[in-house]
């Protein structure tokens, strides 16, 4: 039996419990802290060498060179021809499912004109170049390749270069399929903190890149963040999470499984289900107690669901949107009728699944939508990715002859009030009145 808690919002200390449920100790462990500023700092100073090097150490894979360890396009092909018909089929799909939604975001450049004929505008500018990072093993998501690729191609970014670690060598080849179908650039197998590195700071071989996506291990993940600045960062995710509010006319083995498919992702993974009819939370613990033993992650999920998870009886829905909003998941699953009207009421998650049909893992692979979302609360302050992370925006300036008289005035006198002569004589230069 698996023991998952059984939480009531009546109950006088819910918040509390709600609060220490939610936490999760983000501390970054000083260990990791020191080795990866090492590692970025001897690719930094050394390059080429020292990404072999640490490639040799970590990865257990010696190159000659930095060009040795570029997968070349012959092999991604190969690996897209060698897929099982039903799943580069299914990869095809989803990338064209996704391409498709993506195409939806771009933004477009704007510009208004103002009576004095000064013209105001924004202008957006894809970035030049792409790093993305696929962690290699168990985590290697393939969704994940296309999840991250398409946006930055659909904004219109010229090169996306991918970095993978192959422990051992070994070439994870629906990761390379994937990247095929994305329409990546190049790749290399390189990974770790020296990865991130390389693409940060540029090597000998391997130009430096502007912004550096996708998920890995506690070593990228430091890496990316003191890399950021140098180069843009999409974002440090945390664990999985799922929320699913119910009012119990979804069939109870759907909504378990919907609890598992999270859960399953690692052990700090969080699924929690809201639902105000106690007999419905009692059937769905059943479901999970009856599945569970047929699941082959059956252990992560268990410890997940038992540390991180929850069955929470609320008094009605309005109170558990009320709950969502607050927990902020990056995925909420409103399993009810009239979803679409439940929805209006969330005003924080990263994605939201409407109707007992939408669940979670279809967003996951195909629906569209991107599968990189905020964690941890962040989507009170933040969106999923997109294109609009791939692109950037300037500001446009055109001031007519008869708008530097009307704002050189202004900011002159804003600059002496700043003390800030310079700024007021640079305006006052462009005004009729000082050149008679
Ligand atoms: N649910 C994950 C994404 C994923 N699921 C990849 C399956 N593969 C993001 O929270
Ligand atoms: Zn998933």
């Amino acid at each position: 039996m698996l023991s998952i808690k059984r939480l009531s919002s009546a109950s006088e200390n819910f918040a509390a419990t709600l609060r220490q449920l939610l936490a999760f100790d983000a501390s970054q462990d000083e260990s990791i802290e020191r080795a990866t500023a090492d590692i970025l700092r001897q690719v930094q100073e050394h390059g080429d060498t020292a990404l072999l090097d640490y490639t040799h150490r970590f990865d257990r894979v010696q190159a000659e060179s930095v060009a040795a360890l570029e997968i070349p396009k012959s092999e991604w092909q190969a690996a897209l021809n060698g897929l099982p018909a039903d799943q580069r089929a299914a990869l095809e799909a989803a990338a064209e499912r996704v391409r498709t939604y993506h195409e939806h975001q771009r933004t477009q450049s704007w510009s208004y004109t103002e009576a004095d004929g000064t013209v105001l505008g924004q202008k957006i500018t894809p970035l030049d170049r792409v790093g993305l990072y696929v962690p290699g093993g168990k985590a290697a998501y393939p969704s994940s390749v296309l999840m991250n690729a398409i946006p930055a191609k659909v904004a219109g970014v010229a090169e996306v270069v991918m970095v993978t670690p192959t422990p051992g060598g070994v070439r994870n080849p629906i990761v390379l399929a994937a990247a095929a179908i994305a329409g990546v650039d190049r790749a290399w197998a390189i990974g770790g903190a020296q990865a991130v590195g390389a693409l940060a700071y540029g090597t000998q071989s391997i130009a430096a890149v502007d912004k550096i996506v996708g998920p890995g291990n506690a070593y990228v993940a430091a890496a990316k963040r003191r890399v950021f600045g140098t180069v843009g960062i999409d974002m440090i995710a945390g664990p999985s999470e799922i929320l699913i509010i119910a009012d119990g006319t979804t069939p109870a083995h759907w909504v378990a499984m919907d609890l598992f498919s999270q859960a399953e992702h690692d052990e700090l993974a969080q699924s929690i289900l809201l639902c105000p009819d106690a007999q419905y939370l009692d059937e769905v613990e059943r479901e999970i107690n009856r599945l569970l033993p047929s699941m082959p992650r059956a252990d992560i999920i268990r410890t997940s669901l038992t540390n991180r998870g929850a069955l929470i009886l609320v008094k009605d829905i309005d109170e558990a949107c009320a709950i969502a909003n607050d927990i902020a998941p990056e995925h909420l699953e409103i399993s009810t009728e009239n979803a679409h009207a439940v929805a209006e009421n969330i005003r924080h998650a990263g994605a939201i699944f409407m109707g007992r049909f939408s669940s979670e893992s279809l967003g996951d692979y195909c629906a569209g939508p991107n599968h990189v979302l905020p964690t941890s609360r962040t989507a009170r302050f933040s969106s999923p990715l997109g294109v609009y992370d791939f692109q950037k925006r300037s500001s446009l300036i055109q001031v007519s002859h008869q708008g530097a008289q009307t704002l050189g005035k202004i900011a002159a006198t804003l600059a002496y009030g700043e003390g800030l002569q310079a700024h007021a004589a640079s305006a006052e230069y462009r005004l009729d009145a000082a050149n008679t």
